[in-house]
């Protein structure tokens, strides 16, 4: 069987790190997908080391409206006294080329496990890295979400560590991440998400359960579990620099994890509403406006709403999709095009303009100097008038 880029070298700084008790800094991006590599990565340390349960492990998730996506200055400032320690970037990191050179001044010793895209090539000079992106990865299947990449990194250091260790209580995570993410159920994830959701059914997580109770989940197929358990679980507020989700997906309590359930579902039916709102305010906009991309933003649009707004105009409209929540000097884009295109390639074809980019060809986001936005419109529309998004049918 093929082997995973950088799979060993992690495989053994796992096993070192759990022997020597090293302190841990988790840092995951705080979507359903992040949030779920970080509790698989949590409880494999823990399971190598108990002593883990009671410290030595910080879990941090970047606020998005506040610090941005991935790794940043800000967030480093805040962990730097956790150093020295082995860091682990998961669901992010990949396009951090000088924070992780900066983490690495500060005594971390960083690893990333990542799915985005590597742009330009340029790999962060981290100690381990692992993206099936990779030039140089012949690992054939290169669709996992990380929550999935990380199980499959995880599950040969459990199996051969001989311990006692259910892969159901991972594999239900796996299940919601990768639907969550939207990756391809096939190959790999489509053994993984068939066996998580089966997995589902019998958890034992308190968290799972008590969600499953309080959103009265009868069928187990993908659409049920979207709607009552994903969703919730990804509307999640920050809670400090944890989530609600994290602490849902960790709680031991009961009366907790009911509690955490019903906020979350609230939360949730408020930002299918809000989200509603802007898609109705976008579509106002662009109701005369008949160009080859949509480029809105708005100081209103809330950072971790645009995304799912951006999909659904996409959806609809069958065209590129661009939104920006717009801040006070800099704002913060979310892309979306038609199957077929490449967002990333057509924000790298005027990369000059971004002050940072990346993610995935479908799902993917910057951030801009406001002062640029207007020509980062034209650059993009040219772009897309180069390379029209195939139809679909
Ligand atoms: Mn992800």
């Amino acid at each position: 069987m093929d082997e995973i880029l950088g799979a060993k070298k992690l495989a053994q700084k796992i096993i070192q790190t759990a022997q020597k008790k090293e302190p841990v800094v988790i840092f995951a991006d705080a979507d359903l997908d992040g949030i779920s590599a970080a509790v698989i990565l949590k409880e494999t340390l823990e399971i190598l080391n108990p002593g883990y349960k009671k410290k030595g492990i910080k879990i941090y998730f970047p606020n998005r409206e506040k610090d941005g996506y991935g790794i940043t200055i800000s967030a480093l400032e805040i962990l730097k006294k956790y150093a020295p320690a082995q860091f682990f970037a998961l669901d992010c990191g990949i396009s951090n080329i000088k924070e992780v050179e900066i983490a690495k001044k500060l005594g971390f010793s960083v690893s990333i496990i990542d799915h985005h895209q590597i742009l330009d090539g340029k790999l962060p000079k981290a100690d381990v890295v692992v993206d099936l992106l990779q030039k140089n990865e012949t690992y054939p299947f290169k669709s996992f979400c990380t929550a999935g990449l990380m199980y499959r990194l995880m599950k040969p250091i459990l199996d051969s560590s001989l311990l006692k260790w259910e892969p159901e209580r991972f594999l239900e995570l796996v299940a919601l991440a990768t639907i969550a993410d939207m990756m391809p159920l096939e190959d790999e994830n489509k053994i993984m998400v068939d066996q998580g959701l089966n997995a589902l059914k019998y958890t034992k997580r308190t968290g799972l359960k008590a969600l499953k109770d309080v959103t009265k989940l009868i069928d187990d197929d993908s659409t049920e579990v979207s709607q009552k358990i994903i969703a919730p679980l990804n509307s999640a507020e920050k809670s400090g620099h944890l989530t609600e989700t994290y602490i849902l997906l960790t709680s031991e309590s009961r009366r907790e994890a009911i509690v955490l359930s019903r906020a979350l579902i609230k939360q949730n039916l408020e930002k299918k509403k809000r989200v509603q709102e802007i898609v109705g305010e976008v579509e106002e906009r662009i109701a005369d406006k008949n160009n080859i991309i949509v480029f809105e933003g708005d100081r209103n649009w809330p950072t971790i709403m645009i995304g799912v707004v951006a999909s659904k105009i996409c959806n609809r409209y069958k065209k590129p999709v661009f939104l920006f929540k717009i801040g006070k000097d800099e704002s913060v884009g979310s892309v979306r095009p038609p199957r077929g295109c490449d967002g990333v390639k057509a924000m790298a074809s005027c990369k000059s303009l971004f002050l940072g980019y990346g993610g995935h060809a479908l799902a993917c986001g910057c951030r801009i100097k406001n002062s640029n936005m207007e020509k980062a419109r034209v650059a993009l529309e040219k772009y897309f008038i180069k390379n029209p998004c195939q139809k679909d049918e």
